[in-house]
């Protein structure tokens, strides 16, 4: 096993969107400390007021790896005790524990919107902020839940919401790829925080960025970044996978490296939106299936 050194994300307070684009869109990540701080959501939620607001909502955790896709059905009450259980008694070792991981729950829990105005709209493309809510992704978890090393199914760009809690990033380049030892498109078989450089020597090539993201901060990643995230505490975060012209146009050509052919489908019909700028409710019906798609 080995440490491998790694270098700090920018931190920014304060970047304006022009700023944004120029220097990170496309380029590397940024973090963007306390761009949610005046927000109700950022002091208000915690997985107890999540139950309490929807105690009987069936949801979809993630139990084992992540990459494995093996999900259990319960409810958003019963999560919540299985969370307090983790932190009163934190497994040591062995696989990480269920999370709910990649659920729309803005769609699931209108109440929760209003928490988040008014949110930063601004930093994203014309076509993701009417309405700005039908793109959200939860993960919600205890500490110790962990995603490992991927990119995003889509080659998206992908704003990161963390909303209560904290959690830490490790981000490979995107041009780095080629030393992750991936397998089904995305994942990677090695484990970032512990590689093990006898099975996987190609590792220590590898650009790595290591980023904590706290309550109010918002994580801009570019497409194809490779990254490995493991709650550090309870945790509540979203994201928003989105295209700009590059990315969806390069969204297209990427089913010849390997990208599945229905991830073709879904970027074509996101990049049809960010060109013509068609209000997100005339492609809803063909998109819907990718909000329970991606993981
Ligand atoms: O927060 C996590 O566990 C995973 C986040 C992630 O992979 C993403 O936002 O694409
Ligand atoms: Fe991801």
């Amino acid at each position: 096993m080995a440490t491998l050194s790694h270098a700090a994300v920018d931190v920014h307070e304060n970047l304006e969107p022009a700023a944004f684009y120029r220097d990170y869109v496309n380029a590397k990540p940024v973090l963007m400390k306390n761009a949610l701080a005046g927000l109700p959501a950022a002091t208000r939620w915690s997985i107890p007021y999540l139950s309490e607001l929807a105690p009987d909502l069936p949801v979809r955790l993630k139990v084992g790896y992540i990459a494995r896709g093996e999900t259990v059905t319960t409810t958003l009450k019963e999560y919540g005790r299985l969370v307090d259980d983790v932190v009163a008694n934190p497994p040591s070792g062995g696989e990480p524990p269920p999370y709910l991981h990649d659920l729309p729950l803005f769609s699931m829990i209108p109440e929760l919107r209003a928490d988040m105005e008014p949110f930063p709209t601004e930093y994203l493309p014309r076509f993701f902020r009417r309405p700005w809510w039908v793109f959200p992704q939860f993960f919600v978890g205890p500490p110790g839940a962990t995603t490992t090393l991927h990119f995003d199914t889509l080659q998206t760009h992908n704003f990161f919401y963390q909303l209560h809690g904290s959690k830490r990033f490790l981000i490979v380049h995107p041009e780095d790829r080629k030393y992750c030892y991936t397998y089904n498109w995305r994942w990677s078989h090695v484990d970032a925080e512990n590689p093990d450089l006898s099975r996987h020597p190609l590792f220590q090539r590898a650009r790595i960025q290591t980023c904590l993201v706290e309550a109010g901060d918002v994580l801009y990643m570019p497409p194809g970044a490779l990254h490995h995230v493991r709650s550090l505490s309870p945790s509540i975060s979203f994201n928003i996978d989105w295209h700009d012209r590059h990315s969806a146009l390069r969204g297209l050509t990427a089913v010849r490296h390997g990208m599945p052919r229905r991830n073709l489908w879904y970027n074509l019909l996101l990049g049809f939106g960010v060109y013509t700028g068609v209000p997100v409710r005339y492609i809803m019906t063909p998109l819907r299936p990718y909000f329970t798609y991606i993981s």
